[in-house]
């Protein structure tokens, strides 16, 4: 391909974007409604130190969704499908949240900073509009806005060592999704052990976008003796780990699903007292049982390049039983693997997906690829 992706002003540059330029990115793709590096140029290199050693991600992308006021922990109640009663302060949860016909419109990771101000880190959609307008219509006494707030991802195995360096001996005792409100120097930051990778890892939410580049370098710095590279977050191991990317594996506008669609079932709380947007629907849905399964696929024939943006899985007849979302080469497995979602009654049958013109047989696996 040839073509290019503009920098124009329509999308925001996040409080990375020179650092990543001044450190070779070579690719950028567009995430609420901000400009997020997809990689460096070097997808085994990158893969190798989220494996092996640590990378260091720009995802200020992911962006924050400030609910405060005396009402917000009934509004993140009644956007979650999830039980919230039991959240506490300094720990994260990922927090599916659905529409009123029960379908996903976002899986943010929810972060309890007061009992009367939360976050949401958001996937890719507008959730600060839907925030807002749910308040607003409720009458409810809570602020909806979007402050300063870039995350900036630290992952692999040696990225606990990196972030020991920077921050002190105390950040081995953060939990998994546990956080902390902290400083590097006189940068303010949350620090949280968390991030879209399984190979463990701390983010970094700055609170100032204006010192992005200062804390760029500081996270350089202390992670060079370590080998640490910029990198992205990886699609290869994001789909052997199983890891859902709402976007990718469904979107309301273009791959409609429920949580039980995408293998978020266990996380919608339909006994508890409290309403939640789409609980009728889900509970309806769950009553009927689910139409279809999130599934790993193996995709037969030589290593695939580009991307599947929903590509129909077809059984022996032709007929459409699933959707293959996202796929890639896996060099580790040494096979094409992908993922989606599949007809429940479909399970044991031939299936197959066209690419290119190619017809291609496809196998179910169980997620994660590597378990
Ligand atoms: N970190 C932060 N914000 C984010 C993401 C993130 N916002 C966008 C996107 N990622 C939200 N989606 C996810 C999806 C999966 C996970 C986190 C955020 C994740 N899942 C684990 C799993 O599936 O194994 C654990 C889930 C659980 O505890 O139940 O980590 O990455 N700040």
């Amino acid at each position: 391909m040839t073509f290019q992706i503009g920098i124009g002003p329509n999308n925001r540059k996040s409080a990375y974007f020179d650092a990543t330029v001044a450190d070779g990115v070579a690719c950028f793709s567009v995430y609420n409604h901000m400009f997020i590096p997809a990689h460096f140029g070097d997808p085994e290199g990158e893969y190798d130190a989220l494996m092996n050693g640590v990378a260091m991600w720009d995802v200020a992308a992911q962006r924050q969704v400030e609910l405060s006021g005396p009402d917000a922990a009934r509004l993140i109640q009644y956007l979650t499908t999830r039980d919230m009663s039991n959240t506490r302060i300094g720990q994260g949860r990922y927090v599916p949240m659905c529409d009123h016909q029960g379908r996903l419109i976002n899986d943010p990771v929810l972060l309890m900073l007061a009992q009367d101000r939360y976050w949401l880190s958001i996937a890719d959609s507008d959730i600060a509009l839907w925030a807002s307008a749910i308040a607003a219509e409720r009458g409810w006494d809570v602020t909806v806005a979007e402050p300063d707030v870039s995350p900036l991802a630290v992952q692999g195995p040696k990225a606990e060592a990196v972030i020991t360096a920077l921050f002190g001996d105390w950040v081995r005792d953060l939990r998994y999704f546990g956080f902390k409100q902290t400083q590097l120097g006189d940068i303010p930051l949350v620090l949280a052990r968390s991030g879209w990778s399984k190979q463990g890892g701390f983010e970094l939410y700055l609170q100032d976008s204006s010192r992005g580049g200062e804390l760029w370098a500081m996270v350089k710095a202390a992670g060079a003796p370590f080998g640490i590279r910029p990198g992205a977050p990886n699609d290869v191991e994001r789909i052997e780990s199983g890891l859902v990317s709402y976007g990718a594996d469904g979107r309301l506008q273009t791959n409609p699903c429920t949580p039980y669609d995408i293998g978020l079932g266990k996380l919608v709380d339909l006994e508890t007292p409290d309403d939640f947007i789409g609980k009728e629907a889900l509970r309806r849905i769950a009553d009927e049982g689910a139409q279809r399964e999130r599934s790993g696929f193996v995709i037969a024939g030589a290593p695939l390049t580009g991307a599947a943006h929903s590509i129909p899985v077809l059984d022996d007849k032709g007929q459409p039983r699933g959707v293959l979302s996202d796929y890639v080469y896996s060099k580790r497995f040494e096979v094409n693997i992908g993922v989606g979602m599949i007809a429940s009654d479909a399970k044991q049958a031939s299936l197959h997906v066209v690419i290119g013109d190619e017809a291609r047989k496809v196998t179910l696996r169980s997620l994660p690829f590597d378990s």
